[in-house]
């Protein structure tokens, strides 16, 4: 039984840990486990203690609370609310119902100058009492915090011994407000106002609003989470798209039993809705915390490595883009399709790590405007983390410009640049064990790859990724295993840092063929070859008795 010493002050408390606390992985920027796990006692306490004893400036600074209305926010927002107190926090702000986006969390930190965000959310996973829960901690630019800082963090937990809080009824979520917890200000405001108000400072909403009110039908589902009353008020309120252009749009603490992960497999209605059915011209679907897109068209999905290169190509159109790009950034897995659109523009293109927190200094350091992930993950500087309601704004706004369908843009994308046959396969709940010893397997072998033949071409580089921040010169290592073939093919291999389950293995196959070739291949046939050489080189069903991918995006 952990004991429990009264201060001084009988409503402090300073409660001590029964084991020390050792379970963050380093270098992620939150925590994410199943929900079970977080009902442990003292389980989420004890991360939100870490980050208050090293985040800097929590004593009388503001600080931003809100999360995906997943089951266990409001206990959370309570608990951190309470700590924060403990702590001397100065003011904190959450919203109304606790539902906070992540792009809007990240958007408030950066106006209200807060010295961070707590966003309660396990992002794409499923959700309720058998599903996970997250705590992830963005830093004051608004994006989730360093891995020096998260790094911190994970430390401070392996010695952690007793954390503070203090006893108080908890505040009422219902409505806007303004309450007092000791002598902490706590104010609760509508999570959805000041984000719309940034969207409309980017985009040309009248634009938007008569493709949307001339016949051009959407579909955008929020799969029950968090982007839900954003999407309502934004698309059908405002742009005037068609009541019920909204589908699920109610935050549930389960998702409703969905997994809220916008792909082809987790928002199946939606993809068949748009790509066996003539009746909408262009569906979207975004994640859990709302920072994820898929954008769909009649009869066509966009890759978002894709959606990436076309927002960069056509970023003319949109008003705060129009003066041009300062340079563009991807994840090292993307595809090499916006390289292709900046060299075109006579901008830089960045390759980083995957993970958004690794665009921060670019952004920061006015290095690039736009950057996205193969992940279904767009965004740009007008906050620091990526935003899916933006990107679903953007295509918008360059379908009413260019009034085209999504399949005509895509072809005349591929027509100018070329096209970057791509997918991604993710090998979902491996054991653990066997996962590291497949990926350790390949990453020995790599050397030997060199030179030699590989899916028809030849290797002629094969590496674990390093990456140096141009701004900090910071190094980060084993950013996943990289065979690139002459033609500029590659695959690559990681192992996920999100899953809660074993392991996800991912593997992303990018080939390129110039305009003169032919671009309307299924990509699974076109990468066909890449896709049987790495099974055999990696002995993928061989290790893992698994025949095909859990999810091919
Ligand atoms: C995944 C994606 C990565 C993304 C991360 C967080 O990580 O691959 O691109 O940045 O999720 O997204 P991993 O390690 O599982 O591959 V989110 O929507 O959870 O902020
Ligand atoms: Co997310």
């Amino acid at each position: 039984m952990p004991f429990i010493e009264l201060s001084s002050d009988d409503t402090h408390f300073s409660v001590a840990l029964p084991t020390p606390f050792t379970d963050q992985k380093p270098g992620t920027s939150g925590l994410r486990k199943s929900t079970k796990k977080f009902q442990e006692p003292h389980y989420l306490e004890s991360f939100v203690e870490a980050i208050f004893q090293i985040l800097p400036g929590v004593q009388d600074g503001v600080l931003i609370v809100g999360g995906d209305g997943r089951f266990g926010n409001r206990n959370a927002i309570d608990v951190i609310l309470r700590m924060a107190a403990a702590h001397r926090v100065k003011k904190v702000i959450t919203t109304v119902d606790g539902i906070l986006s992540t792009p809007a969390a990240s958007h408030l930190i950066r106006t209200h100058k807060a010295v961070g965000g707590i966003i309660l959310s396990a992002s794409h996973n499923s959700g309720g009492l058998d599903g996970d829960f997250g705590v992830k901690l963005n830093g004051p630019n608004g994006g989730p915090a360093s891995e020096a800082l998260t790094n911190q963090i994970y430390s401070c937990t392996k010695t952690l011994e007793r954390y503070h809080i203090i006893k108080n009824d908890p505040i009422c979520l219902n409505e806007p407000g303004n309450f007092f917890i000791k002598s902490m200000y706590v104010e609760v405001i509508d999570g959805i106002d000041g984000y719309i108000d940034l969207m409309q400072q980017i985009f040309d909403f009248d634009r938007i609003s008569s493709l949307l009110t001339n016949d051009f039908l959407i579909a955008f589902d929020a799969l029950n989470a968090v982007t839900g009353p954003y999407a309502k008020k934004l698309l059908e309120e405002i742009l005037g798209s068609r009541p019920g252009t909204v589908r699920n749009g109610i935050p549930l603490e389960d998702f409703g039993g969905c997994h809220p992960d916008p792909n082809l497999t987790y928002a199946k209605d939606l993809a068949d809705l748009l790509l066996n059915g003539q009746e909408y011209s262009f569906g979207a679907a975004c994640d859990g915390d709302g920072d994820r897109n898929m954008i769909l068209g009649r009869n066509c999905f966009v890759n978002p490595s894709d959606s990436l290169a076309v927002l960069t190509a056509n970023s003319s159109c949109v008003p705060a883009y129009s003066e041009g790009l300062l340079g563009v950034a991807r994840s090292m897995p993307t595809s090499a399709a916006v390289d292709v659109v900046a060299k075109d523009l006579g901008i830089n293109c960045f390759e980083t790590p995957t993970g958004w927190k690794f665009f921060g200094n670019l952004l920061d350091s006015g290095q690039i405007t736009i950057c996205g992930e193969e992940s279904f993950g767009t965004g740009s500087n007008h906050i620091r983390e990526k935003d899916g309601l933006w990107a679903v704004l953007f295509w918008l706004q360059i379908l009413a410009e260019k009034k085209c369908s999504v399949k005509d843009l895509m072809m005349q994308h591929w027509s100018r640049f070329g096209r970057h046959y791509y997918s991604r396969h993710d090998y979902e709940s491996i054991s653990s064990e066997i996962a590291q010893d497949l990926y350790g397997n390949v990453e020995l072998r790599l050397p030997s790859l060199i030179g030699k033949p590989f899916a028809g071409q030849n290797v002629s580089h094969a590496d674990n990724f390093i990456y140096k921040d141009s701004v900090d010169s910071s190094i980060t290592t084993n950013q996943g295993l990289r065979i690139l073939l002459d033609d500029g093919s590659r695959v690559i291999m990681r192992l996920s840092g999100t899953g809660t389950q074993g392991a996800t293995l991912r593997v992303y196959l990018e080939s390129y063929v110039s305009s003169n070739n032919d671009l309307n291949q299924d990509p699974q046939i076109a990468l066909s070859q890449l896709i049987e050489s790495i099974d055999l080189f990696a002995e993928i069903t061989k290790r893992t008795g698994m025949t095909r991918p859990t999810v091919i995006t």
